[in-house]
């Protein structure tokens, strides 16, 4: 898959270089590009932003370097994913739709966004989804840039040493993930819960769906509500 990234921080892009993504990126499977949207000004100031018309506070991204930087970067066959708090949820559903693409671009606003005009005239030529990773509110696109290379690189063929890991995770099922321990069997008087230790297959697969389903409950009572009733069994607890 390659991924190219604009922004006005280039180097706040550094860590997709370390870890997971960086060590896709070694192997071949990814190839990201990170570009300065600087380099797509002509005027001497090399200015990306100016005042909202309308009024207002803050500034807003100005559409030429935009464009230019988009048509640059951005060939038929890419996805443009343009990183904004106004956009429609990161989930984990969109992350494995992201990790069938070929080619993302991901297009980092700062301030009070990009000139609304640019992703207009970029969804005539591709597809493009404005794109929040959380209701909270960030100072540009970089972090959650981050945040969505990582989530879609590891769904990637071959960057996960054991695959079985995306099986049973988090927001997989619709559940979060059941809570893990290792060794020692005891630490600082604390028990790992007996049943892991039983050797009883069936046992630790029913106890694991009961603490999956408890911890929704407790931390996600949306992600329970949002689930159909086929998904429940009649061993499943009643929360
Ligand atoms: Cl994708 N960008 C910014 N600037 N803030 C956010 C966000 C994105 N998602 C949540 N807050």
């Amino acid at each position: 898959m390659r991924v190219d990234v604009v922004s006005i921080f280039p180097d706040y892009l550094a860590p997709l270089g370390l870890s997971l993504v960086g060590k896709a990126a070694a192997s071949g499977v990814l190839d990201v590009r990170v570009h300065h949207l600087r380099d797509f000004t002509h005027d001497k100031h090399r200015s990306v932003d100016d005042t909202p018309v309308g009024g207002g506070a803050g500034m807003v991204m100005r559409p030429e370097p935009w464009d230019e930087a988009l048509r640059t970067v951005a060939p038929e066959g890419a996805r443009l994913i343009v990183p904004t708090p106004a956009g429609r949820p990161f989930t984990q559903a969109l992350a494995a739709e992201l990790a069938a693409e070929p080619r993302l671009v991901f297009a980092c606003g700062r301030y009070e966004g990009i000139d609304q005009r640019v992703v207009d005239s970029a969804r005539e030529r591709m597809p493009v989804d404005e794109v929040s990773i959380g209701d909270y509110v960030l100072a540009g696109g970089e972090v959650a840039v981050l945040v969505m290379v990582e989530a879609v690189a590891r769904l990637l063929p071959g960057v996960l040493g054991n695959p079985d890991s995306l099986v049973e995770e988090s927001h997989v099922d619709g559940l979060l993930e059941y809570p893990v321990y290792t060794k020692p069997a005891v630490w600082e008087s604390r028990e790992v819960p007996p049943v892991l230790l039983s050797g009883h297959h069936a046992n630790i697969v029913r106890w694991r769906r009961d603490e999956s389903l408890r911890r929704t409950a407790r931390n996600r009572p949306d992600l329970l509500d949002r689930l159909p009733a086929s998904s429940f069994d009649d061993r499943d607890l009643s929360i």
